[in-house]
């Protein structure tokens, strides 16, 4: 289908535009609309002209896969398109239903008048993207609604029902029901006696009033400083707006072309780009295509009543999902309960919730002591100790009990799912879903995909995370999956440097600098020092070779848990979340040197961040190599959402790209200088080698996954 078509309805012509999925104003759908109003304005038997989006939505705005190649600025550009559309002698009316949103808006703006579905959505979110809106939004919206209600709609980037406009030059009419049948009256009845009584209203002529302008934005731009430090685009929207009220049109346009040009080339805006396609193209499996089919889940089962399974109860809860909890002693089921009790209390005091729909959700749980209970549920997840004894006594259960075709899915963070699926007759029904904890908050959910998990259950459990608003990223079976064995880096890393001679606030006030959201000794402590320390003790059975520091071990000794238990890498107060310097640990530490002969050096941030960066890097370009991780964007997306790794800066792959393999696999060199710890580690993986010396990109390998899978 053409990306244009033009059909008449009396003295009006009808242009309707757009490819699938959004509309996205691509070169071919700009060229095309600039078409189809020419040959409307040559047809002197139009009058007017009603231009609306396909598929139920306007736009989603400019063609984002566009950015940084030619046919960005392909004329005509977006500034083209608004202009021809502004510029016509026949009036213009777009009929807008669904997401009208960025580029999109920025277009509807630049007609003469907007015939709104009162189910619309309307929003400019280049701000998540890094950017503003760069196509006459930052001029034209400050005129039609007034420079406050512009700043809220570009500062929040939220797409904002169209009601909210009702009444404003913005919407020249809300409407119910077929939006095209409301335009097309509107341009004859309003329209139309409108321009041919010389009144062609257009945004361009709107001066903006703002009486409180200087006041307003510097309110916001220190708010601006203060709550987005790492992101230029909202203080450039400020500047922008600024001009819009201060200048002329055409004088405020170029201000806005400068600053966008700016914004797109900025790291910042590259890595939110990155990420949203990231996330995106995580649900995208090579082997496994969207037609595979897939089990309805109607009803779950969740093993385990403890932080986590009740943290999954919740999550299977919040999407409407029955859940059966279930556990083997009374008391541990009743303390289940009562977390999934006070969670949804919890909702409602904070509003989230109305009573009534509380009592709803609370409805869908049913606890129970009884395997058999489970037996008709869709899918089981086990969420019980991390210890391969204890899955196999469970899975050896659920094989005998749970209906044929249920999906037996394990929360293991880290144990070799395929021997865990070895203890059913069934193992192509098995498969991974680790939840990060708080299960119910964090969005992450690793799909881990067993030789034998079949594509169907595999399909099934990430069509499931979707319906669970969550982003399964697909995991194969290693110890760690993805997230886990990169932390296991990082984590050494971490601690090489106490021994070294940094403190633990030091290394987390240098990772929070670089943008983690916590340092590792305070996310230790937050989730744990206990579950590390077990983890260290297998891996040190299991892997003898693997050097650790011991400087931990007076700690998990002193059973000092973390926050937990009131002290922990860090001393806590009880009711303060805030994490003290602790002389324990400091006297520890020291203790640790001098036991180890160490003499203590300083060492900087920059060190402290490139080994704990790089460190993820390396093991995740391995991780790359063995096919466990699909993309590097998806390891990128497991960091983003699964650790806090910054978003600004893309993901630990895509902050590689940034600084260029080269670059990294020099200074990793640099590092294999240092002779504690473990210098070997630093020997580039391979992948990453091969990128430094060819000038490739984790990008470019990305690029090249689709080939890679035919050819296998
Ligand atoms: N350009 C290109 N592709 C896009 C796109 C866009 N603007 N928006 C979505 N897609 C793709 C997306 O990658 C996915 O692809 C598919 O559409 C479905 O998306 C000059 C500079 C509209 C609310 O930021 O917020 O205009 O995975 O899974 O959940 O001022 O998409 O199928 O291959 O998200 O129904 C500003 C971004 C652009 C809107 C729909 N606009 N999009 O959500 O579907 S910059 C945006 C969204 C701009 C001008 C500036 C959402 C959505 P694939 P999806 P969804």
């Amino acid at each position: 289908m053409t990306p244009v078509t033009s059909t008449r309805e009396g003295a009006v012509a009808v242009l309707a535009f757009g490819e699938p999925p959004v509309n996205s104003l691509g070169f071919a759908t700009r060229a095309g609309l600039v078409q189809a109003l020419q040959a409307a304005l040559d047809d002197p038997a139009v009058e007017a002209v009603v231009v609306v989006g396909r598929h139920g939505l306007f736009s989603a705005g400019a063609d984002i896969k566009e950015f940084g190649t030619p046919l960005m600025v392909k004329a005509p550009n977006l500034h083209d398109l608004n202009a021809a559309f502004e510029a016509s002698p026949k009036p213009v009316v777009a009929a807008i239903d669904g997401n009208c949103l960025g580029g999109g808006l920025e277009f509807a703006m630049s007609c003469h008048f907007r015939v709104v579905s009162e189910n619309a959505k309307l929003g400019l979110p280049e701000v998540k993207l890094g950017l503003l809106p760069g196509a006459g939004g930052t001029q034209r919206l400050p005129r039609l609604i007034g420079v406050e209600g512009a700043l809220n709609v570009m500062l929040g980037g939220e797409p904002l029902p169209a009601r909210l406009f009702a009444g404003s030059p913005l919407v020249s009419a809300l409407v119910a029901g077929d939006v095209v049948k409301a335009a097309v009256e509107f341009a004859t009845a309003q329209a139309l006696p409108a321009a041919q009584a010389g009144r062609m209203p257009k945004a361009r002529d709107i001066r903006v009033r703002e009486p409180n302008l200087e006041g307003l934005l510097g309110f916001a731009r220190n708010a601006a400083k203060t709550a987005f430090a790492a992101y230029p685009a909202p203080l450039r929207i400020l500047d922008a707006v600024q001009a819009a009220a201060t200048r002329r049109f055409e004088e405020g346009l170029a201000v806005e072309k400068q600053l966008f040009a700016e914004l797109l080339l900025s790291p910042v805006s590259s890595a939110l780009r990155h990420a949203f396609f990231a996330e995106r193209a995580t649900q995208k499996i090579p082997d496994v295509p969207e037609s595979t089919p897939t089990r309805e889940i109607r009803s779950c089962a969740v093993i385990g009543a403890g932080t986590m399974g009740s943290g999954i109860a919740i999550t299977f809860m919040n999407a409407g999902i029955p859940v059966h909890l279930l556990e083997v002693k009374q008391e541990a089921l009743d303390a289940g309960v009562a977390r999934v009790r006070d969670y949804f209390e919890g909702q409602v005091k904070k509003g989230r919730l109305k009573p009534g729909q509380a009592l709803e959700k609370a409805g869908l749980l049913t606890p129970t002591l009884k395997y058999e209970d489970l037996a008709q549920c869709d899918v089981v997840v086990e969420a019980v100790f991390e210890e391969l004894g204890v899955k196999e006594k469970v899975f050896g259960t659920l094989d005998r009990v749970m209906k044929p075709g249920a999906i037996l899915a394990s929360n293991t963070s880290t144990l070799d799912l395929d021997r865990i699926a070895a203890f059913t007759k069934r193992p192509a029904d098995v498969i991974g879903m680790h939840f990060f904890s708080p299960a119910n908050v964090m969005r992450l959910l690793e799909v881990v995909r067993g030789k034998a998990t079949s594509k169907e259950v595999l399909a099934s459990t990430i069509a499931l995370a979707r319906k669970l608003r969550k982003t399964g990223v697909v995991s194969g079976v290693c110890d760690g999956f993805i997230g886990n064995r990169m932390i296991e880096q990082y984590s050494r890393q971490a601690l090489f440097m106490l021994d070294e001679g940094a403190s633990p606030e030091q290394v987390d006030q240098a990772a929070e600098k670089f943008g983690f959201m916590m340092g590792p000794f305070r996310m230790s402590d937050l989730a744990g020092n206990d579950i590390s320390a077990h983890i260290r003790e297998r891996r040190a059975k299991e892997q003898p070779d693997l050097v650790y520091s011991k400087v931990a071990d007076p700690l998990v000794a002193a059973k000092r848990w973390g926050q937990k238990a009131g002290a922990g890498w860090y001393d806590y107060r009880p009711g303060d979340r805030t994490a003290y310097p602790s002389p324990f640990v400091a006297k520890m530490i020291e203790d640790y040197r001098a036991s180890k002969g160490l003499k203590p050096r300083r060492l900087d941030d920059r060190e402290i961040v490139d080994r704990l960066v790089y460190a993820l890097v390396n093991e995740g370009a391995k991780i790359l190599e063995e096919g466990i991780a699909l993309r590097a964007s998806d390891v990128d997306i497991v960091y983003l959402m699964g650790y806090g790794f910054p978003v600004y800066r893309g993901g630990p792959m895509h902050y590689a790209d940034e600084v260029g393999p080269y670059q990294v696999v020099l200074r990793m060199r640099d590092l294999a200088r240092n002779p504690y710890g473990d210098p070997g580690f630093w020997q580039p993986a391979p992948l990453l080698a091969k990128l430094a010396q060819e000038g490739g990109s984790f990008a470019a390998y990305d690029a090249g996954l689709a080939k890679r899978a035919q050819a296998a």
